[in-house]
């Protein structure tokens, strides 16, 4: 029982079982995100390790980091991860880009499977631990924790959008969701925006609990994209206040630049055309399709020629097992033979399309080598792509960033566009082709801008505020 007096809990664990039964580090923002801070802090990781049934003991990463796997059965894995997580609040929270389905036996699997989370963590926490809960599959741990644990520190951090009070009032169990949150002594969001939703709905659901929120006018004086104090209260239902804050989440941006000074023969292998880089899991709010047919219109009008460019596209298989990804996936794979079909030439194609997932090292290296980053999500919680590639380019290329990612309000040297709009893609992407090919000292200078605020911001100064406010609020 305890032993850990920092606990990190999420949905999985941050490594992946690889063909020869060796744990490897898993792709994904999150694990990105928290490795370097769980190292820092001689943590613990609480998660599901990826493979349903099993029952795995306690074991170490190579980095020395502590993982206690929680096993899931496969009819959790279907009900709980695939079923309310990723086809109810995914879609939900991600404002109904898809419609999110409800059914009553994908939210008792939810709340099952939060419990044995909760339960997990009081097993491995130490009287007085800080427990840091992350994101949308765990929202009823805070709350749970709260009742069987009440010494514990807990905080929550989402990662993805919290849409407004209008879609979200159509969650059947917004009441629970709410309740589940409140549990926490701190609440983080991404953005100022999501927070303020957040305030807003608690008003409306914890007014019908018989509570209400305090200051809510403090988070009018936070406009500012670096603001990392807590910026308002919410009084919960049991008379605690919870803290409420927007801590937009960062890259280990030192470790990314460096691996992208490593040199590459990438730009020689694809013929020194002006490459085109998308990089993302397959998914549907992801907006790849919207920039590869932009990419098609410039072709066909041409503004741009097959001789000149090349698009390369990575895409990590995600969710395969649910509809609207099979059919995202397939509406991309289409539209690439298409492409390539008009466009390209034998031994020289003007899309290449990588669907799995590479490393790390060699993932850097394609951002580095990469003219223009096509970054337009329909709607992201921040999107890390877009800072990665950032942090390898000091003032060369050039950012093509969705609006509806968390990262704009940060990033607003880039390229903006409304990934709804296909003019508004095909307009941007191909300024931003024209400025990197003429070499324009106004792009360099807007990369310049951007690179600093992604070395200055990263993600050891998200942790740490997070970690602080919290240790501040109690
Ligand atoms: P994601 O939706 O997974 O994250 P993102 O923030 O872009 O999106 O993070 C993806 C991570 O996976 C990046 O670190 C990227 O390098 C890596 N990656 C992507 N494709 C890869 C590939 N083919 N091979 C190897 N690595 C790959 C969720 C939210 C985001 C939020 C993050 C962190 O949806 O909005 O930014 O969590 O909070």
């Amino acid at each position: 029982m305890g032993g850990n007096s920092f606990v990190v809990v999420a949905n999985r664990l941050p490594v992946d079982l690889d063909k020869d039964g060796n744990w490897q580090p898993s792709p994904g923002g999150l694990v990105t995100a928290l490795s370097p801070v769980l190292m820092q802090h001689q943590g613990c990781w609480v998660g599901w390790p990826g493979m349903p049934d099993s029952d795995l003991e306690p074991f170490r990463t190579e980095d020395g980091i502590l993982l206690h796997p929680v096993s899931l059965s496969q009819s959790d894995y279907e009900l709980f991860y695939e079923g309310f997580s990723n086809a109810t609040l995914w879609p939900l929270y991600h404002d109904l880009i898809v419609p999110p389905e409800f059914h009553r036996h994908w939210w008792e699997a939810y709340r099952e499977v939060n419990l044995k989370f909760a339960e997990a963590v009081s097993n491995v926490s130490d009287q007085g631990a800080t427990v840091w809960v992350q994101d949308y599959q765990l929202q009823l741990v805070p709350g749970i924790l709260r009742q069987i644990r009440p010494d514990l520190k807990i905080g929550f951090f989402l990662h993805i959008p919290f849409p407004g009070a209008e879609l979200y009032r159509q969650l059947p169990w917004r009441e629970e969701i709410m309740r589940g949150l409140l549990g926490a002594d701190v609440i983080g969001f991404h953005s100022v925006d999501n927070a303020k939703n957040f305030l807003a709905l608690s008003e409306q659901i914890a007014g019908a609990a018989g509570s209400h929120i305090g200051q809510p006018d403090e988070l009018e004086t936070s406009g500012t994209p670096s603001i990392r104090e807590i910026t308002a209260w919410v009084t919960a239902p049991d008379g605690r206040s919870v803290g409420v804050a927007a801590f937009p989440i960062s890259i280990d941006s030192q470790a990314v630049a460096k691996l992208a000074e490593r040199p590459t023969d990438l730009k020689a292998r694809l013929g020194n055309k002006t490459l085109i880089l998308g990089v993302d899991r397959l998914d549907y709010t992801k907006g790849i399709l919207q920039r590869l047919l932009a990419f098609e219109e410039l072709l066909a009008s041409g503004a741009i020629s097959p001789q000149d460019v090349v698009f390369v596209q990575i895409a990590t298989p995600s969710r395969e097992r649910i509809d609207h990804y099979r059919k995202t996936r397939s509406e991309v794979e289409a539209a690439v033979g298409r492409i390539n079909g008009l466009y390209g030439e034998v031994g020289a194609p003007v899309v290449h399309y990588i669907h799995r997932s590479v490393s790390k090292d060699i993932l850097m290296g394609y951002y580095a080598a990469a003219d223009v980053m096509l970054v337009t999500p329909f709607k992201d919680g921040m999107n890390l792509v877009a800072k990665e590639y950032v942090a390898c380019h000091q003032d060369s290329g050039a950012l093509v960033l969705s609006e509806f990612a968390g990262a704009a309000v940060e990033l607003t040297e880039a390229y903006l566009t409304n990934p709804h709009d296909l003019e508004s893609i095909k307009r941007q992407l191909h300024a931003a082709i024209t400025d990197v090919e003429s070499d324009s000292e106004d792009a360099r200078q807007r990369m310049q801008l951007l690179h600093a605020q992604v070395m200055e911001h990263d993600v050891n100064l998200w942790a740490t505020s997070f970690l602080n406010s919290l240790e501040k609020h109690r």
